[in-house]
């Protein structure tokens, strides 16, 4: 048996692990780390820090319960031929996405900011999405993998909670998928944005999701396990 009842707002939600993926999203250097994209566009990256742990959490339990993981990237060629010019354009030339910062060409693949921080690394069987937009079904295979594994339901993390994760959500609605935002393993710059980004999906009873904790969902994993 791997149904179990999560705790959640705007009520509980019933979730089949064999058919639920972990999807972390974009928890890349290029926004947790000084010098990226998200220090770029004038933030406090270290406001992102608080998501760090819980993701650390919730992927080892995801692990440990053999449940699919699937971590993205946001980021472009290093050619820039994926990379509209409306969203290259904003901000002085130095800091665009492209300019070269200490860790490479901001928000370019192959560059040391465009990694994944080091505390949640992929596995070398995990999914790794690299995704041009904000949203990660925007021009990838996600969906495809998703429904190639009869995957229903998302749990999902990372940052920024009212940019990507958002986006991803709104776009995982539509695709028929039920999301499941840990909201203590998401991020913003902005408290406020975090917060409201997260009341927004669980309002109108769930008009995008459903929103829990990373420690309700690991006591349902291990009671997974002692049931399994
Ligand atoms: N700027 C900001 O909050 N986020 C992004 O640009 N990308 C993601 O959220 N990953």
């Amino acid at each position: 048996m791997s149904r179990f009842e999560i705790p959640a707002n705007p009520s509980p939600l019933s979730v089949d692990f064999a058919r639920t993926a972990l999807v972390i999203i974009d928890m890349q250097r290029d926004f947790l780390e000084p010098g990226g994209f998200g220090a770029a566009l004038g933030n406090d990256v270290s406001r992102l820090v608080a998501a760090v742990e819980p993701c650390r959490a919730i992927l080892t339990g995801a692990r440990a319960a053999g449940m699919l993981v699937i971590h993205t990237r946001e980021g472009h060629r290093p050619d820039l031929s994926d990379a509209p010019p409306a969203k290259v354009e904003r901000g002085p030339a130095d800091k665009r996405i492209g300019a070269c910062g200490p860790m490479g060409r901001i928000l370019i693949r192959g560059e040391a900011g465009h990694d994944i921080i080091p505390a949640l690394a992929p596995l070398p069987d995990e999914p790794v999405i690299d995704k041009p937009g904000k949203g990660a079904f925007y021009q990838t295979d996600l969906d495809l993998m998703l429904r190639n594994r009869g995957i229903e339901t998302l749990m999902v993390t990372g940052v920024t909670t009212e940019v990507c994760v958002h986006t991803t959500v709104r776009e995982a609605n539509d695709r028929g998928y039920r999301c499941l935002v840990l909201g203590d393993a998401c991020a913003s710059y902005f408290a406020e944005f975090h917060e409201v980004g997260l009341r927004m999906i669980a309002a109108q009873g769930g008009i995008f999701g459903w929103v829990s904790t990373t420690e309700e969902v690991l006591a349902a994993l291990a009671a997974n396990q002692r049931a399994a």
